[in-house]
C-alpha cells in the first residue's frame, strides 16, 4: 500500500479503493478573459496547478486507477440554483448571465466545462454539481460506493471553496482525503496557504496534504 509523507502524519491508501477527485477545472474559473478573472481574479494563481495536475492524472491513469470530476454549474432554466445563490456577485456578472464562454456556470455552455488540458478520458465520470460540495444534490456518494472508493486523492480549484467543502463532506462521510498541494489553487495566495493550514491542523482535522510529487505509485 503507498505511503505518502504528508502533513500531519503519513497517508497511507489502498489502491484498489482510492480515486482521484478533480474538483471544478472549468474554462469559467480558468481560463484567461472569463468569469472568474472578470470578477478581477488572477488566473495565473489557478493555472499554476494545471501542469502538476497534468502529470499526476497521467501516471494515476498509467497505474489504472479511477479519476472522477466535477462541474459546477446550473440548468439552464436556473431552477436548481438557489435564489441566495444566483443574487450573489456583481450585476451582470451573475451565474445565467452571458460571458465570455456563454452563459455563466451553465450546464453545456463552453465555459462551464473542463480545460482541454485536463479532458476526462472516455469512460471517466464527471459529476455536475449545483453547490460547493461535491457530495450535494449529485449522485457521488452512490458512484463512490459502487467503486468501493475509501480514500480519496483531491484536486481542483478552488481550495477555499469547493476543495474544502468537498473534503469536508467526504471526511464527514468517513472518507480519508489526502489533498494535493500542488494541484489545489485559489485566486487568493493568503487563503492558498491557510486553506491548507486548516486541513492538517489538530492533527488532520479533516484531512492530509502533500504535493503530488510526493506520491508514489
Ligand atoms: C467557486 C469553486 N469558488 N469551484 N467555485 O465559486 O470553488
Amino acid at each position: 500500500m503507498p505511503t505518502v509523507e504528508a502533513q500531519p502524519s503519513a497517508f497511507t491508501f489502498a489502491p484498489d479503493s482510492a480515486a482521484l477527485l478533480v474538483i471544478d477545472m472549468q474554462r469559467d474559473f480558468l481560463e484567461p478573459g472569463g468569469f472568474g478573472e472578470s470578477l478581477g481574479n488572477d488566473v495565473t494563481q489557478l493555472r499554476r496547478t494545471i501542469a502538476p495536475l497534468a502529470a499526476f492524472m497521467t501516471r494515476w491513469r498509467a497505474a489504472g486507477l479511477p479519476v472522477i470530476h466535477t462541474r459546477e454549474g446550473h440548468l439552464p432554466d436556473l431552477s436548481d440554483c438557489p435564489p441566495a445563490k444566483l443574487a450573489r456577485g456583481a450585476p451582470s456578472k451573475r451565474i445565467g448571465d452571458p460571458g465570455a464562454f456563454g452563459r455563466i456556470l451553465i450546464r453545456g455552455e463552453h465555459g462551464h466545462d473542463i480545460i482541454d488540458e485536463l479532458r476526462p478520458a472516455p469512460g471517466e465520470a464527471v459529476v455536475d454539481k449545483p453547490g460547493k460540495g461535491a457530495f450535494y444534490a449529485t449522485g457521488l456518494q452512490q458512484l463512490l460506493d459502487e467503486l468501493g472508493i475509501r480514500s480519496l486523492l483531491v484536486a481542483g480549484v478552488t481550495t477555499e471553496v469547493c476543495v474544502h467543502t468537498t473534503v469536508r463532506e467526504a471526511n464527514d462521510r468517513g472518507y480519508e482525503c489526502l489533498v494535493l498541494a500542488d494541484c489545489v489553487g485559489s485566486y487568493f495566495p493568503e487563503f492558498q496557504r491557510v486553506g491548507l493550514d486548516m486541513i492538517a491542523a489538530q492533527g488532520g482535522i479533516f484531512g492530509w496534504v502533500a504535493d503530488s510529487t510526493s506520491v508514489h505509485l
